[in-house]
């Protein structure tokens, strides 16, 4: 009997650990993979969750949880578990490592691993800092670890879970055999842990890091031009600590913009928000690409085709998604004057991005042309009155399961 199942993106390590807890549980846990920026945006997954957050749970019973802690902490808790602890103390410990996990690896993932993957602009110092703060930590890990097997009691624990996951992407992206070196315990425990069948059959084989990844050799950064690298004014600002990481990028997006020369066009008749609501409240198709084409306004706005210049450089699937996240925060401020959905097509190690961008104006917008993405990306203008055109904008806008012939991976909209 189905327990329960879990709304999120692919392969997300916040949802891995209630997948290996409900292993060791005997319990069916279901993966729902959902369309970020869109399923989760609904008044129905809002009603459930309202803060639109994956991952997100709900039980067979109806009963639903957001906070990945709490959803594995509920699918741990089955009588007779183990893995929450044997005693009082253990328990407390245990909730001491979750902790640990968040609290430590949370904001240090953010600085150091998050421009890797294109989610935060470059930082260096932050990156810095993140560095040095894991280093730290894992050497009080290490120590702890010196003389025991899992991090609470002898056995494995909803501790050790969750630690893992928090860890994954560092081993994955960074943590390679220098780097791991002074922290022996910490890679013998979590070798360990990897290789307990309840932990393989979720997380497959892991990739070790073989060569510590660095920002601006993978982000989308890479291919910006001469003329931009002559004014990185942003990106070389101090460092702010971790946490203020994001609200100083915040604090940035508030600033009071000046007037943008696309508002100095001639009204359209297509309303770009109101297509976004559309596009976000109804089935994409035929409703909302229908609606698209019966309001789309050709003077007043263009279609471009956008395909990635790199595609034969691209590896994980999560990560070219995560690519195009990157590219579409750093278009945040292009909101009013955007619509696009970029997909993921094909399969980890062979795989293409591609997409349509639907601009304001007949020209690509400045705001687009600014971004250190852009020269990674082709932008070929398409004729929106071309039949063929229509059905390949269709495909991309509604995520058909097939596009181009190649098996759709995953997308974003940005919206
Ligand atoms: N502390 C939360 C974090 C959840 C979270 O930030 N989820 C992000 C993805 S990693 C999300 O759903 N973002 C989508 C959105 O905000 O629209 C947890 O562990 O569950």
């Amino acid at each position: 009997m189905v327990f329960g199942k879990i709304y999120t993106y692919p392969n997300n390590p916040r949802v891995q650990k209630a997948l290996i807890a409900a292993k060791y549980n005997n319990l069916e846990v279901q993966e729902n993979i959902v369309a970020i920026g869109k399923d989760n945006t609904t008044p129905e997954f809002l009603a459930k969750f309202p803060l639109g957050k994956v991952p997100a749970f709900e039980g067979a019973d109806g009963f639903t949880l957001f906070e990945s802690n709490a959803i594995a902490y509920y699918v741990a808790n089955k009588e007779g578990t183990q893995l929450l602890g044997k005693t009082r103390k253990e328990a407390a410990l245990v909730q001491q490592w979750v902790a640990f996990a968040d609290n430590e690896f949370g904001p240090t993932a953010a600085a150091w691993l998050y421009p890797i993957l294109g989610f935060y602009p470059v930082n260096e110092a932050a990156t810095n800092k993140a560095k040095e703060d894991v280093k730290r930590t894992l050497s009080a890990l290490n120590k702890h670890l010196a003389t025991k097997t899992f991090l609470v009691g002898e056995r494995v624990t909803l501790a050790d879970i969750v630690l893992v996951t928090s860890l994954l992407r560092f081993y994955e992206l960074v943590f390679d055999k220098s780097f791991l070196a002074p922290f022996k315990n910490v890679h013998r425990w979590f070798t360990t842990c990897v290789n307990q069948p309840q932990f393989k059959s979720v997380l497959g084989e892991v990739k070790f890091c073989e060569k510590m990844r660095v920002a601006d050799a993978s982000a989308a950064p890479k291919a910006a031009a001469p003329a931009k690298e002559a004014k990185p004014a942003k990106e070389a600002k101090p460092a702010p600590a971790n946490e203020d990481l994001q609200k100083a990028l915040d604090a940035e997006a508030a600033k009071p913009k000046e007037k943008n020369p696309l508002d100095l066009l001639p009204k359209s008749s297509f309303v770009l928000d109101e297509w976004k609501r559309f596009y976000s409240n109804n089935d994409t198709r035929p409703t909302a690409v229908d609606w698209f084409w019966n309001h789309f306004d050709p003077e007043g706005y263009s279609i471009y085709k956008v395909d990635y210049k790199y595609n034969d450089e691209l590896t994980l699937v999560f990560m070219s998604a995560n690519l195009i996240g990157g590219f579409f925060q750093r278009l945040d401020h292009m909101r009013k004057y955007l619509f696009a959905s970029l997909v993921v097509l094909g399969e980890n190690n062979n795989s293409k991005i591609t997409g349509y961008f639907v601009v304001r104006g007949s020209e690509i917008p400045f705001g687009i042309q600014d971004t250190v993405d852009y020269e990674s990306y082709n932008f070929e203008k398409v004729d929106p009155s071309n039949k063929a055109v229509r059905e390949r904008v269709n495909a991309i806008f509604a995520w058909d399961e097939k596009i181009d012939g190649v098996k759709f991976a995953d997308g974003k909209i940005f919206k």
